[in-house]
């Protein structure tokens, strides 16, 4: 499964998957209002702005991995893109599109750039997925909306003074990183969201954002979950999120995107779209690089290359 994943990837074809169902109290008022339920993995299409961190990687113009804006500092743009190693294995993207929500309709104030530099993770093993985190440099960088200023984590639907270009849709912006060995709680709700195949084994990903709400999974039941299916999961570097029933999760295509959980700040990225066996599927939830177990390592990578 995780080496058809990437072979998939690295030919750009489809790719990651799954996708979110609404997870923090504002994200999930999204799902009851915003949508008109296209089901994907058990999610609903997000309502358009409520994740203005999340980009798209395209090859030829076709989605195949998210990705999640970070903030520089106290930039108000940012030239850094976190996603999954096993999206950019075989290279770069040719283009990051943030501020989108329907791929196939770009809305004005959407932008597209280039990207520079790729760093995987040093420890990135590909038959493992261990240390499945890598960054972007773009070639320049993304500016976030005003009245997104100062934080990180806002969704429009946390705060109530929109601007029109917010109304309409539009919103660029970071996620909250979370603190170096921050723990996750069992079972917090999660938002996991993205492009990604709306079925296990669909062949199109979605034209729309879509989300879906996740639990997440104590650490040792996820290990016997996998340990079943002979895949090894490393606590520190792995979260898993998902029902013991299935029918919510992340899929191909949803890659690279961000796991969402609502802190004090604001939402913040605990997980890394990584891999799964199939999608949705009972007893083996998504799994997700554990961003908190990265943080100097990103910290380190923001310095270098963060502009
Ligand atoms: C993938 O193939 C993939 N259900 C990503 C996430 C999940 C499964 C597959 C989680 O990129």
């Amino acid at each position: 499964m995780r080496q058809e994943t990437s072979m998939r990837l690295g030919r750009g074809v489809v790719v990651a998957v799954g996708l979110l169902g609404c997870g923090g109290a504002e994200l999930d008022s999204v799902d009851a209002m915003g949508s008109v339920g296209q089901e994907i993995v058990g999610g609903v299409e997000a309502r358009p702005g409520s994740h203005p961190w999340i980009v798209s990687l395209q090859n030829n113009g076709s989605h195949f991995c998210g990705g999640s804006l970070v903030r520089i500092g106290a930039r108000e743009e940012s030239n850094i893109v976190l996603t999954a190693a096993h999206c950019v294995a075989d290279g770069p993207p040719d283009t990051v599109v943030a501020g989108a929500h329907q791929l196939t309709r770009p809305v004005a104030g959407q932008v597209s750039v280039r990207v520079k530099r790729v760093v995987s993770h040093p420890n990135y093993n590909s038959d493992t997925t261990m240390n499945d985190i890598a960054v972007l440099q773009l070639a320049s960088p993304i500016k976030f909306n005003s009245s997104l200023a100062g934080g990180c984590g806002q969704s429009p639907q946390m705060r109530p003074n929109l601007t029109s270009e917010l109304a309409s849709g539009l919103a660029i912006g970071p996620v909250c990183l979370p603190a170096a060995g921050e723990q996750v709680a069992d079972n917090t709700m999660a938002t996991s969201a993205g492009w990604g195949l709306t079925r296990e084994g669909g062949y199109d990903t979605s034209d729309l954002l879509m989300q879906v709400g996740v639990p997440t999974v104590n650490a040792q039941q996820l290990a016997r979950m996998y340990s079943s299916q002979g895949i090894h999961i490393d606590s520190q570097a792995m979260l898993g999120a998902g029902y013991a029933q299935g029918g919510k999760d992340s899929c191909q295509g949803d890659s690279g995107g961000p796991l969402v959980i609502k802190g004090a700040r604001g939402y913040t990225l605990q997980g890394v779209t990584s891999f799964g066996v199939g999608c949705a599927r009972p007893g083996l939830p998504g799994v997700y690089a554990r961003v908190s177990n990265y943080i100097p390592w990103i910290r380190q990578q923001l310095s270098l290359y963060g502009s």
